[in-house]
């Protein structure tokens, strides 16, 4: 299992806003993810997180650019972006993944990746961070986000993205309750059986419900359950923060797992 690392240069993301937003910290964090043992940095500038406002394209292109262009020529880079002008500029600057949460609502996305040959992760959500809430309403959240899911693929495919390029995410968090995160944890073995899976749980709001955790920054333990899980299910690229941690408990159950 790969790791994507995190590095969020917004001023208002749920766990790590306002950390890293300026290029020089930036920089110095994405290094240390990857000598952390990050395989690639996913470099966002627009927070997700419930109720998140929205930036619009000139912003997001300030707070994302200077950091592709300064670490892409020692790191790999994922562009965590639902734009295809934002992700075009990253690619002409080296990245070699775009991580789209929209699932390709651009018109401008599925051709552009197709054209590139990058990597791409189509992710499952309902509505935007301000109405995502109020959405996660499903008779079955499994079935549902999946056909979503494969919907998502086979327009991928169509526009000329390679299968290999393609991975899905079923976006833990994104209008969905913690029964539904559940779920679809739960389901995961049969789904990566099939598919090229990326996975993002780390610090999110369930593990604060099922643990008791209001705070973000000290859900490593839930985060790192998930991981282990995640390993076990066959997750292809799992989206964490704590990046040294994660590489240590996987060590250990790599271990376990393996020959004698
Ligand atoms: N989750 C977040 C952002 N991007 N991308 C993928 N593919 N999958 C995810 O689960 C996912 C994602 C939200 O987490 P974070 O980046 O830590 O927070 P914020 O959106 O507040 O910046």
């Amino acid at each position: 299992m790969r790791i994507l690392g995190i590095l969020n240069v917004t001023p208002d993301s749920f766990s790590d806003g306002g950390r890293y937003d300026g290029v020089q910290r930036a920089v110095e964090h994405a290094r240390r993810l990857h000598a952390e043992g990050a395989d690639l940095v996913d470099v966002g500038g627009e927070s997700t997180r419930p109720g998140a406002a929205e930036v619009d394209e000139e912003e997001e292109r300030r707070r994302v650019i200077p950091v592709v262009r300064a670490i892409a020529g020692e790191v790999p880079v994922s562009v965590d972006t639902r734009r295809a002008a934002i992700a075009a500029e990253a690619l002409d600057l080296g990245a070699v993944m775009v991580n789209d949460v929209s699932g390709g609502e651009d018109p401008a996305m599925l051709p552009l990746v197709a054209r590139a040959g990058c990597a791409y992760v189509l992710m499952h959500r309902r509505g935007t961070p301000a109405t995502m809430d109020a959405l996660a309403v499903y008779d079955d959240v499994v079935t549902e986000v999946w056909a979503a899911l494969e919907t998502g693929r086979a327009r991928a495919l169509d526009a000329g993205v390679a299968p290999d390029r393609l991975w899905l995410d079923p976006g833990i968090g994104f209008a969905k309750t913690t029964a539904h995160n559940l779920a679809l944890l739960r389901d995961l073995p049969a789904r990566c059986a099939v598919h090229q899976v990326l996975l993002g749980a780390s610090r999110k709001r369930f593990l604060g419900e099922l643990t008791g955790e209001p705070v973000p920054d000290r859900r490593l333990e839930g985060s790192l359950a998930v991981a282990l899980w995640a390993r076990r299910a066959g997750v292809a690229l799992l989206r964490v923060h704590d990046v040294a941690s994660t590489r240590r408990a996987l060590a250990v159950w790599d271990a376990i797992g393996g020959p004698a």
